[in-house]
């Protein structure tokens, strides 16, 4: 046992420690930046109770997630500009569309010469850290931009999965997302009292939808509540049929596959535990900004669709969650609209580092601070068809009030949805003459947005109050 007198003693060096690293300690925040794969804006147990009578599955469990957010900001209206796994995952890094940093689909590997939050962190003195998912096709060896890495090659296994550590192959056992969290606590350890970044990709809650064996009886009998827009079909699916071969297994609301999504995020849950469990134990996390997100939504139902990709806003939204101790009030609710390019920009201006001109999204900071600024109104959207998936190319755009939703080479299937009357997007406008206004607002949106992503100028797809 130590004595007491050992106990301050020890409490004093650190805080001389600690007091030593003065200045950039103050203004060199650390980053846990922690995404999953697939899982909905709603599949957290705090946003199923804000729901009330509305919530699809008012008895899942996220416990941790649910102080997360209480101990920071809550992002409402969170959206990705592409609903897909790797190209989300190229904007998270690169703060761009995937017209600009070259990922479009599932099949391409991340340049390595890309120009990320990690890579510029590190010029800056930041030891950078990616564990876990990483996907961009079937990409092997060291993450690009990161000193360490542990992760696994495309979409991985639930179980046993191997990974490469720093590109050495490693075999592993047990549930993937606890053994990535295994070398995410191993990485915090490491590198503390170092300025550090530290990614964690859960493979969760992807399919096979596998949860492990602790977690195997959950929900057992609960089922999912319906929704006004299950019966709303999506126009392609005349000609394409069902929507990929995951959402077709998803045909009961209490089916297993359901469960099991839902069993995975429960365990995935825990570890997000972990995690802030061993930033207290380190003593670190005060002065750590903490990021939780998901890469894409997802369908269970709604339009008769299973998967991603296209434009509904079960597709469309992801959960994103940021604890920025001491700076952002506790239990905020944010519902700017806010995207996954935005994440690069966010935590190089946290960190003081300047934000490199190409980046399309803004920081979050004054949003996090409670600031009224200026803020985007609009979005644009756009996935691209990848074989053998259903999913037609889509462009929309998003606003605040509706969406317009086009699919190239069939005007036949446009779509406009006034968002503010049909949240559910069951009611189809796009030839109704009394929303003739909604239509032309969207047009011109759709108009500016595209060609602020697509432009030859990247910079301009900042609004015009931001400072970069
Ligand atoms: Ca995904």
């Amino acid at each position: 046992m130590m004595s007491n007198r050992i106990k301050q003693s020890l409490l004093v060096t650190c805080v001389c420690l600690a007091a030593g690293r003065g200045v950039a300690a103050e203004t060199k925040p650390n980053f846990v930046f922690m995404l999953t794969d697939d899982q909905r804006w709603d599949a957290l147990g705090v946003v199923q109770r804000e729901q009330g009578d509305k919530g699809r599955f008012p008895w899942l469990k996220t416990p941790n997630l649910d102080k997360l957010a209480a101990e920071g900001v809550r992002f409402r209206n969170a959206f990705v500009v592409n609903s897909l796994c790797a190209p989300s995952r190229a904007s998270f890094l690169t703060g761009t569309y995937g017209h600009h940093n070259g990922i479009r689909n599932n099949g391409t590997p991340f340049p390595a010469d890309s120009i990320t939050y990690a890579s510029v962190l590190r010029s800056a003195g930041y030891t950078t850290g990616y564990v876990g998912k990483w996907h961009m096709d079937q990409q092997r060896g060291q993450r690009p931009g990161f000193d360490y890495s542990a992760s696994f090659i495309g979409q991985g296994r639930y179980r046993d999965c191997p990974f490469e550590v720093n590109g050495k192959q490693t075999e592993t056992t047990g549930w993937v997302d606890d053994v990535s969290t295994d070398y995410a606590i191993q990485f915090l350890n490491e590198n503390r009292g170092k300025p550090f970044v530290l990614a964690l990709g859960f493979k969760t809650c992807h399919g096979p939808f596998s949860p492990p064996p602790r977690r195997a009886s959950d929900y057992e009998g609960a089922k999912a509540r319906p929704v006004p827009n299950l019966g709303s079909a999506a126009p392609y699916r005349k000609e394409t049929g069902p929507e990929g071969r995951v959402g077709a297994s998803f045909a009961g609301d209490g089916s297993p596959k359901l469960l099991d999504y839902m069993r995975c995020i429960t365990a995935m849950d825990e570890n997000v535990g972990r995690v802030m469990a061993e930033l207290d134990r380190l003593g670190a996390a005060d002065n750590t900004v903490v990021v939780f997100a998901g890469d894409n939504g997802y369908y269970l139902r709604e339009h008769g669709l299973g998967d991603k990709r296209t434009a509904y806003e079960e597709s469309l939204r992801i959960p994103l969650l940021v604890r920025w101790p001491g700076r952002a009030a506790k239990g905020k609710l944010v519902d700017q609209m806010v995207l996954n390019i935005d994440l690069a920009p966010t935590i190089l201006e946290l960190a003081g580092v300047p934000v490199p001109a190409q980046m399309q999204g803004r920081s979050w900071r004054p949003l996090l601070e409670g600031k009224t600024v200026p803020w985007r109104r609009s979005f644009y959207y756009e996935y691209f068809f990848e074989a053998p998936f259903a999913s037609p190319h889509v462009q929309a755009v998003r606003t605040e009030r509706g969406k317009l939703i086009r699919y190239p080479g069939h005007p036949e299937w446009s779509e406009l949805f006034d968002l503010a009357a049909d949240p559910y997007e069951t009611k189809n406008l796009i030839n109704d003459p009394a929303k003739a206004d909604l239509h032309r607002e969207l047009e011109a949106e759709f108009q500016r947005e595209r060609q602020k992503v697509e432009g030859g100028d990247p910079t301009t797809s900042r609004p015009a109050a931001s400072t970069r």
